[in-house]
């Protein structure tokens, strides 16, 4: 993509975050580009520490950025360590979109989180829908850091001209998730039960809450090209939702789960765990006419993800 109006050709990007499962994705899809890819490791620099930021940043001077670091976990995870969930995430970012401006970053990418929006907004939610009523409780904590995010990078576009973007995905899943259950989102968790089930020979599988709630379910190497897609061609205040287009029924997805894994037994519900937002589905109209839409359906990306877990993290 030469031709487009930021072209990464020739240019150092830093990717905060490689080692999560978006920051790799997106170094994976960054090797196509003729750019340099920037990483440093946690042991070398805390993002959470200001000094260490604006030192790293001094001293390797990248073109562009992309922050894609932060604290993330599924909805067990986010109620019970509100901390963490906000303090890791504003620091994370408020130390590197300020640095960013300091050292004179021509391009940033914020991401963000779908659960920025109103627990109850109307669906598909559009960009506009954000500020508009109550979080939902489960994960208010990482939702306003998320949207202080956002927020940052839309006031040093003001105030000083920066070239800050920043896109809200949908829930991710793909190679590099986490499958530790006490952390994990739904998809690697369910994935992990219904593998270990499969093994054990049980006869079923215990999904979380009602089974009720709808989730959309974006790939990771998908989002990774719509980062790209939008470092290079977009630039405005205005935030980006990045989202498969449509969503599933919880028990749908475990029960499609089940299938992609070879488990054959059936699912029971936990009604003692929490069900979280009742729907989250994306309005994807501004990212597609700027020209981006995923490839990749949900049965294909997660029997990737399957693959993946057999190979990399069957514990
Ligand atoms: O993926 P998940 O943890 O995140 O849960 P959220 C999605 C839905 O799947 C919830 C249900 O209704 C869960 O109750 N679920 C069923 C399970 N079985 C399981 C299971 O074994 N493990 C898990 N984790 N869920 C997170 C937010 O919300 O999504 C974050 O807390 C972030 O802030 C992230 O926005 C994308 O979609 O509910």
């Amino acid at each position: 993509m030469t031709d487009a109006p930021y072209p990464l050709g020739g240019r150092r990007v830093w990717v905060a975050g490689h080692r999560g499962m978006v920051g790799a994705a997106l170094v994976r899809r960054l090797a196509h580009e003729d750019c340099e890819i920037l990483t440093v490791d946690r042991a070398e620099v805390d993002l959470r520490r200001q000094s260490e930021v604006e030192d790293w940043l001094a001293e390797t001077r990248p073109q562009a950025a992309v922050v894609a670091a932060a604290t993330v976990g599924g909805i067990q995870a986010n109620d019970s360590r509100p901390a963490e969930f906000i303090y890791d995430n504003l620091a994370i970012e408020a130390n590197i979109i300020h640095a960013a401006w300091r050292c004179g970053v021509e391009k940033l990418l914020f991401l963000g989180s779908s659960c920025i929006y109103p627990r109850d907004a109307a669906q598909p939610m559009t960009e506009e829908a954000l500020l508009t009523g109550p979080l939902e409780a489960t994960n208010q904590w990482y939702a306003v850091a998320k949207i202080a995010g956002l927020k940052l990078c839309q006031a040093y576009r003001r105030q000083y001209g920066c070239d800050f973007i920043s896109a809200m995905p949908a829930n991710l899943y793909g190679p590099g998730d986490n499958f530790d259950l006490a952390s994990s989102h739904v998809v690697a968790a369910l994935m992990r039960k219904a593998h270990e089930a499969r093994i054990a020979g049980d006869d079923s599988l215990a999904v979380w809450g009602s089974g009720r709630p709808r989730r959309e379910f974006l790939y990771v190497e998908d989002l990774a090209d719509a980062l790209v897609f939008l470092l290079q061609t977009y630039s405005g205040e205005a935030h980006v939702n990045v989202g498969a287009g449509k969503d599933i029924v919880i028990s749908e997805l475990a029960a499609l789960i089940a299938e992609v894994v070879g488990f054959a037994g059936g699912l029971t519900f936990d009604p003692g765990k929490p069900d979280g937002t009742p729907r989250k589905l994306l309005d994807v109209s501004r990212l597609s006419e700027l020209g981006w839409s995923p490839s990749t359906g949900l049965r294909d990306g997660l029997a990737q993800t399957y693959r993946w877990f057999c190979e990399y993290a069957e514990p």
